[in-house]
């Protein structure tokens, strides 16, 4: 049979956008509907890359380690061609074998068993900070909250030391802006990066670490043989990478979301239990992670196309939770009601987040605490967007909250 050569298309769709410029970043769903319609497959020639934008073709990519691979990174620089900016990481950057027992080590520490043990904690302290938020009435939902619960919680969770933890932002900002190509906010932000590096080096130490936290059962893992001694301070570094931004833009669009949904605000008000569900809807609604990049290891078939080796491949995780075609004709329409689960804010398959439980613990003590408290939340001045290459959010979205 020839059939299934004879339907391979061999001139790809393309499409001039820079999805980087700043005016994508911070609006990119009208691109994304073009870049679905164009087709599965799509070239960006402007940084000689393919694109994905449809849900089925970024899941099959995603779950498709063997031909779609990380170890040549997940940025837009290929590994094979290109000293990354720093170490690649032991966990994102890596494929099957070598990947396999460092992920199962990380898998066991972050486990929901385990964050669950942080439940009440984070609860309480999620209280506290919307008590006072409360009291005060109008405040900043990013500076005031978004980024100070994440910094509160997470850093103690990992063990970090409590000196220079205002580093843990902008090395985040930093990590994620370097996925993308090297503009201006990646030549920035590396011109700052090696006082920044030295000390999230050194808080990776086990000397620098508290006995209880994450940071600690790394290290104990190695003990264990489960990983090296010497891979136990990059899967910390990995903590201190993914762990901060990523949570603080998650719960950042969250509140822009419910702020600017007031009937949705009031659905989650009257039942506070739906906030894991408001979490995920506004994950799949507006995803903090829009894009990252695969590496094709082999020539390679894919809904139809041919595809060579060594293309760099952009998965837009932001548009497929988007997609018509798989979520339906409200897909734009923020519903904490809807079944969002199989969203790929995430990730799919063996590089899923991996910090997802805490991730998600994290995000419903906030909501929940606020949703108990406050009826009604609402924006009293336009919300400013922070670009990144890789991350969507806010820098600030000013809020008036009408407690109960
Ligand atoms: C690390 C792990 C994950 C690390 C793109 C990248 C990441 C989501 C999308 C990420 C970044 C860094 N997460 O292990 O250092």
């Amino acid at each position: 049979m020839t059939t299934e050569t004879s339907t391979v298309r061999l001139d790809l769709p393309g499409l001039d956008d820079d999805p980087f410029d700043d005016a994508t970043l911070a609006n990119p769903y009208e691109f994304h509907a073009r870049l679905r319609a164009a087709g599965p497959v799509v070239r960006l020639p402007r940084y000689d890359v393919l694109a994905m934008g449809r849900y089925t073709d970024v899941h099959a990519a995603l779950t498709d380690w063997r031909t779609f691979v990380s170890g040549r990174g997940v940025g837009l620089s290929d590994f094979q061609h290109e000293k990354p900016w720093r170490t690649p990481s032991l966990l994102l950057e890596a494929d099957p074998p070598d990947h396999t027992p460092v992920r199962a080590a990380m898998s066991a520490i972050l486990s929901p068993r385990s964050v669950r043990q942080l439940r009440d904690h984070l609860q309480e302290q999620a209280d506290l900070l919307v008590d006072a938020l409360v009291c005060r009435g109008e405040f900043d939902a990013v500076t005031d909250l978004a980024e100070v619960f994440p910094l509160q919680v997470f850093p103690d969770a990992v063990g970090v030391r409590a000196e220079g933890r205002e580093n843990l932002l902008p090395y985040g900002a930093m990590a994620f802006n370097a996925f993308g190509p090297r503009n201006d906010r990646v030549t920035r932000a590396l011109e700052t990066a090696e006082p920044i590096q030295a000390w999230i080096s050194e808080s990776c130490e086990r000397a620098n670490l508290s006995a209880t936290g994450f940071g600690a059962q790394i290290w104990a893992a190695a003990d264990r043989g489960e990983i090296t001694h010497a891979q136990a301070p990059m899967l910390v570094r990995s903590l201190l990478t993914a762990g901060v931004d990523t949570t603080v833009f998650g719960i950042g669009n969250a509140l822009h979301a419910l702020a600017a949904h007031p009937a949705q605000w009031s659905i989650l008000h009257e039942r506070p239990n739906l906030a894991k569900f408001a979490f995920d809807e506004a994950l799949r609604f507006e995803s903090p992670v829009q894009t990252f990049f695969r590496t094709t290891a082999a020539d390679t078939e894919f809904a139809g196309h041919r595809i060579a080796e060594g293309q760099k491949v952009l998965l837009f995780l932001g548009s497929g939770n988007r997609d018509e075609r798989h979520w339906g004709d409200r897909s734009e329409e923020f519903d904490i009601q809807r079944a969002a689960s199989g969203h790929v804010a995430f990730g799919m398959g063996i590089h899923q987040c991996v910090g997802q439980p805490i991730a998600r613990l994290e995000a419903e003590t906030i909501l929940t605490a606020l949703a108990r408290r406050v009826r009604r939340i609402e924006p009293t001045a336009a919300a400013v967007p922070r670009l990144n290459n890789t991350l969507k959010g806010w820098a600030s979205i000013p809020v008036r909250v009408h407690p109960v």
